[in-house]
């Protein structure tokens, strides 16, 4: 993606944008797996223990190479100015469930007179020193995803995606299946009916779509679907699978 390319511009885009979940409280493995070559992060806010100087240190590390989408802890004006004054390039919003928490999360995200964003300067502005240009510019840039990932949510598709401002809908299969009481059980049909509605809706209305996945065949398959916007694996996991990989390589 070419540095004055917003993330949020990328998503109309024809590539699909391929990342990863960052979960450790660390600046240092965020730094290693952004010169991977990853389209971007999914930087977990919400079930990761990242706090906001983690999050901080995440986004110093990672940005000039690989934008970050901070997912918010809950869905609180105070997390989403937070995550955006800290400089990230967009928000997912967890859980949302109903087109009024979409209309405040996209409230909550963008500067008046498109939303209500306090304005204040942080990391985003420059500290300060190029305040008037990332005013300017954050209605424009700056991503606005939620999450549909309970049954709620799944139902109420239609009236959240007539909500402005919504550049993406992220689908969580784990929370879903939770919802409708087979928590894990991502592959049960009922699941997977549901995915498959939440999708045939935001490809119906143009809406650029993503989801988490564990399994990269998973993600390839969904890429043919149409879905843009894929988080493969996490931090955590692709460390310890590569170590078990190459100590069962010296092992034999
Ligand atoms: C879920 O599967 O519930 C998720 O939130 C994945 O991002
Ligand atoms: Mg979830």
């Amino acid at each position: 993606m070419p540095p004055q390319t917003s993330f949020r511009q990328a998503l109309r885009g024809d590539q699909p944008l391929v990342g990863t979940v960052l979960t450790l409280p660390s600046a240092a493995v965020a730094e290693v797996l952004a010169e991977v070559g990853y389209d971007w992060f999914f930087v977990d806010g919400e079930h990761a223990p990242l706090g906001i100087d983690a999050l901080v240190a995440i986004l110093q590390a990672a940005q000039h190479r690989c934008p970050c989408l901070v997912r918010v802890p809950a869905n609180e004006e105070a997390w989403i100015k937070r995550a955006l004054d800290a400089g990230a390039d967009g928000i997912i919003a967890p859980l949302v469930n109903s087109a009024e928490t979409a209309r405040q999360v996209v409230a909550w995200s963008k500067y008046p007179p498109e939303g209500r964003r306090s304005v204040g300067g942080g990391r985003a502005h420059g500290y300060g020193r190029t305040f008037d240009r990332y005013l300017q510019s954050a209605n424009q840039r700056i991503a606005v995803v939620v999450q549909i990932e309970h049954v709620e949510g799944a139902r109420a598709i239609e009236a959240i995606l007539d909500v402005a401002g919504l550049d993406a809908v992220f689908i969580g299969p784990y929370d879903l299946s939770g919802s409708l009481g087979k928590p894990g059980q991502i592959d049960d049909p009922d699941v997977q009916a549901y995915i498959r509605d939440i999708r045939d809706a935001c490809l119906r209305r143009g809406k650029p779509l993503g989801i988490f996945t564990a399994d990269e065949e998973a993600a390839r398959a969904y890429i043919d679907q149409g879905f843009v916007l894929l988080a493969v694996g996490a931090d955590a996991v692709h460390l310890g699978n590569a170590a078990e990989a190459s100590l069962a390589r010296v092992r034999g």
